[in-house]
């Protein structure tokens, strides 16, 4: 670790309790081992030394944890209130003991006991509650937000089976379930005294109450009891403490009784089993969620927790409903929590009986709308059907939004039905159905896009009717990493480097990062750059042939695409240009060839045929070329699995080359390409999401671009694109087709890749033959650069130097000044002994 491994004098609270010398820390890890695992020293396993130390570094956290939650209650000080259906957080061991400044002090203390801490942290699970960058960012974010003091919460549901764990068998990805939970989470603490009912289906019923005021009750189906667990989140060298509260679901115990009174001992266990199922499994995305109830369950289950939760805490502070929206700014990830807006509306309208216009004046102050994709099958919608029989008075409120919505603009623009019928919350093809995104942005009183060119699309395609109404509420907040995960824990040799010769101050302030650009004419500085560089290489080589048994060249160029596979994405654009490398090595062995190892990593939904096949095709590529004597280790195709956060962190501090070549248009931000390019790899992409703002920070002349723009493929597609075109245009496309075609990487198989190959050949939606070429051609280019060996170091060290706007801090200041209104809150602590009483 870099920075000081000290505790600021201004927060030592310790005392000889949660004290942070060694033999304080010694003495609290044999502690917990006997008093809470009840294991002896020569009786304990790895995982009960690892949970001992966890629980160390947890009760180091509790004081900060507590003063903050306590704080933050105050009526004064506004509160940032993420819902999000995703988490990534990703171990906490490494990341608590490093805002804490304790990683080496526990390092030493640890060795002193006998133990490896490398070896402990390898043995935390991490939390797999999310499917790729959406819940990573959530993540950053909840990082962003504490080390920035900002008082807030993140609520999630807590899976019990998070994203599964990949396994490649023969070539081909297989599932297994992610039992994070099994060897225990000493992170988490449940709070069952917090506990919140949940209602389900049913019908309403309206009456006139005897001050004739109108009246709805809503008569459930069934009731759902959501138990709370809450997990510290540490800001990096400060006292804040913010709460990730993840929302378990279980049988409510007064039914289960009430059914077991009538002697229905095993309905009263089905009931339960039906309730706890609600929070068992995440969903995967890039897959049909048309119809799936239990879905819809999951989001309105935590959304109504959360609400409750507020709504509970701000009265027992003494605060009124009135000021709900200055006491919370809630934002929403994407549409997975929207739900949120008609269920505020029938707290306060139904349960706190606040008139209709005042509880939607507080929510749309409340809510906040990110939008995080433009792909049509991952616009959500609900089919009233659904919705009805699941929320039938959601219904009726959306209704009602909705009405008084499309009376505004009829005003607006009398005499236009076409205009109501495009905004209409309600979608009446292919089914009668709930259009989410609409949904959000009307409960809404900002709705951002998470890249310039993303916010722009949204306003002129999805949302283009609600930018009409109102463009002041749009805005784009461009996506940012945490540089304390992304580069200060996962590559320490280079945060080490870096802070030697710029300080510290980097780590919070990534715009520091600029001082670093003269030292790029250093050949000293570069030299040490370099072997930075080839130091994280050999580590990621060693990974590579302990799990897949591949051995690589550590001075060829490391091609790193690693990222959920998609054929938006292009993994399969990537395969292309590996078999034409390789052609070119069967046409003239002797070629002078750059040599490159292809590192691919990532997860396809389960469901995902074509996706599965693009993994199926990378593993029968890499099994042909990597065997192959005529190529020897000028060329290597490796695919890691498993993929997430654990494996993911040794990966970017590793690369020399980032692939980022999502067809134009269609990835809305993404965020590896960030963590590769502040760890000092250079960007071969599309000018598509962020990659855009990233070539514009780091200069064209260190950015390698390459593909159609979006304007030039929408004329492509309006003029009757044709991809066959291509190859009769390009022999090297050509050849490389049919090699697929021709069953050589499936050992004659002429059937196993038919399905891509058709795809390619007859729609080729996401335009792989129209970018072919101009790909081909930038990836010659990179070879050449790569040549020189000084101005590729040098283009790296610009890229690092030059990435400091892409910290997820950014983004944060830009929502908390442009979207929520919060200040920071500097959180004052006392000494353990003066608290108590
Ligand atoms: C992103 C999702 C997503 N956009 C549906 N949308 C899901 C959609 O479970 N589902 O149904 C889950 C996730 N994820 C990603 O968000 C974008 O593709 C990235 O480009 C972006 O960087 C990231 C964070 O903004």
């Amino acid at each position: 670790m870099t920075a000081s491994s000290q505790i600021p004098p201004a927060i030592q609270i310790e005392d000889d309790r949660t004290g942070v010398t060694i033999p304080t820390l010694r003495r609290a890890l044999a502690d917990n081992l006997y008093y809470v695992l009840g294991k002896p020293p020569d009786g304990a396993t790895l995982n009960d030394y690892y949970l001992a130390l966890a629980y160390t570094v947890r009760d180091r956290l509790m004081q900060r944890w507590m003063a903050s939650t306590h704080t933050h209650r105050l009526p004064t000080i506004k509160q940032v209130i993420y819902l999000s259906a995703e988490y990534l957080p990703g171990p906490h061991l490494g990341n608590n003991l490093m805002n804490l400044g304790l990683y080496e002090t526990v390092q030493q203390a640890v060795a002193e006991s006998g133990l490896d801490l490398a070896t402990l942290l390898a043995c935390e699970e991490e939390p797999g509650l999310g499917n790729g960058g959406l819940g990573r960012l959530a993540a950053c974010f909840m990082d962003s937000l504490a080390t920035l003091e900002i008082p807030a919460i993140g609520y999630g549901i807590r899976y019990e089976f998070g994203i599964f764990d990949q396994e490649i068998r023969e070539g081909w990805q297989a599932e297994i379930t992610d039992k994070w939970l099994q060897s225990g989470n000493p992170w988490e603490i449940a709070r069952p005294e917090d506990a919140v009912f949940v209602k389900l289906g049913g019908h309403t019923e309206a009456s006139t109450d005897e001050t004739g005021c109108y009246q709805v009750r809503w008569i459930p189906h069934q009731t759902v009891k959501g138990i709370p667990y809450d997990t510290p989140i540490p800001g990096y060298r400060v006292n804040t403490v913010n709460t990730l509260r993840l929302w378990k679901a279980e049988a409510p115990e007064s039914f289960d009784l009430s059914v077991f009174n009538h002697g229905d001992y095993y309905g009263a266990v089905d009931q339960k089993v039906i309730s706890e199922n609600l929070t068992k499994v995440l969903y995967p995305n890039d897959e049909p969620i048309q119809g799936k109830q239990l879905r819809l369950k999951q989001q309105y289950f935590f959304v109504s927790c959360a609400l409750q939760d507020l709504i509970r805490t701000h009265l027992a502070q003494g605060g009124r409903l009135e000021r709900f929206h200055e006491k919370f700014a809630v934002q929403l990830n994407d549409t997975h929590p929207a739900i949120a807006i008609p269920e505020l509306m029938r707290l306060l309208v139904d349960d706190h009986h606040v008139p209709w216009d005042l509880a939607w004046t507080i929510t749309q102050q409340t809510f906040a709308y990110t939008n995080h994709t433009l792909l049509p099958e991952a616009l959500e919608v609900w089919s009233l059907d659904l919705l009805g029989q699941l929320l039938p008075r959601h219904l009726e409120i959306i209704m009602e939004i909705n009405r008084r919505f499309l009376e505004d603009v009829r005003l607006k623009f009398p005499d236009n039905g076409e205009k109501m019928g495009q905004l209409s919350l309600i979608a009446d093809q292919p089914f009668r159905s709930v259009r989410m995104a609409y949904l959000a942005s009307v409960g809404s009183h900002a709705i951002n896009g998470v890249a310039a060119l993303h916010s722009q699309l949204l306003q002129k395609t999805v949302l283009r009717g609600f930018y009409d109404l109102w463009p002041e509420k749009f805005l784009n907040i461009t996506n940012g990493v945490t540089p304390r995960r992304w580069m200060l824990l996962s590559n320490p040799r280079l945060a080490q480097l870096i802070t030697r010769r710029i300080g510290d101050r980097w780590i919070i302030h990534l715009q520091d990062l600029r001082d670093l650009e003269p030292l790029a004419e250093d050949p000293e500085f570069r030299a040490a750059w370099r072997s930075v560089k080839q130091a994280n290489k050999q580590a990621l080589a060693q990974r590579i042939l302990e799990r897949t048994g591949i051995q690589v060249n550590v001075e060829s160029l490391f091609d790193v695409q690693v990222k959920r596979i998609h054929e938006y994405k292009r993994q399969h654009l990537n395969v292309l240009h590996i078999i034409t490398l390789y052609n070119r090595l069967k046409q003239n062995p002797s070629l002078d060839l750059v040599p490159r190892t292809f590192i691919f990593a990532g997860k396809a939904a389960p469901g995902y045929v074509q996706a599965k096949l693009i993994i199926r095709l990378i593993t029968a590529v890499g099994e042909v070329i990597n065997r192959d004597p005529a190529v020897g280790d000028r060329l290597k195709v490796v695919f890691l699995p498993d993929y997430n956060v654990t494996n993911g962190q040794p990966i970017y501090p590793a690369a020399d080359l980032s692939e980022q070549i999502s067809t134009a248009g269609k990835e809305a931000s993404g965020t590896g390409n960030m963590k590769f390019a502040l760890n000092g790899a250079l960007t071969i992409g599309t000018l598509d999401g962020a990659n855009i703002e990233i070539r514009e920070a780091v200069g064209s002349e260190n950015f390698f671009h390459f593909g159609h723009k979006v304007e030039e493929l929408s004329q492509l597609r309006s003029q009757g694109y044709d991809p066959r075109r291509y190859c009769d245009h390009s022999p090297e496309l050509n050849r490389a087709i049919h090699r697929l075609e021709s069953g050589f990487f499936a050992q004659g198989n002429r059937d196993l890749f038919r399905p891509l190959v058709q795809s390619l050949l007859n729609d080729d939606p996401y335009f792989l033959m129209a970018d072919y070429l101009s790909y081909l051609n930038c990836q010659e280019q990179v070879s050449q650069a790569f040549l020189n060996e000084a101005t590729w170091i040098r283009r790296s060290i610009l890229n690092t130097a030059r990435m400091g706007e892409f910290s997820s801090d950014r983004s944060i200041r830009e929502y908390a000044h442009q979207v929520w209104q919060v200040q920071s809150v500097p959180i004052n602590l006392q000494p353990y002994s003066q608290s108590e009483a």
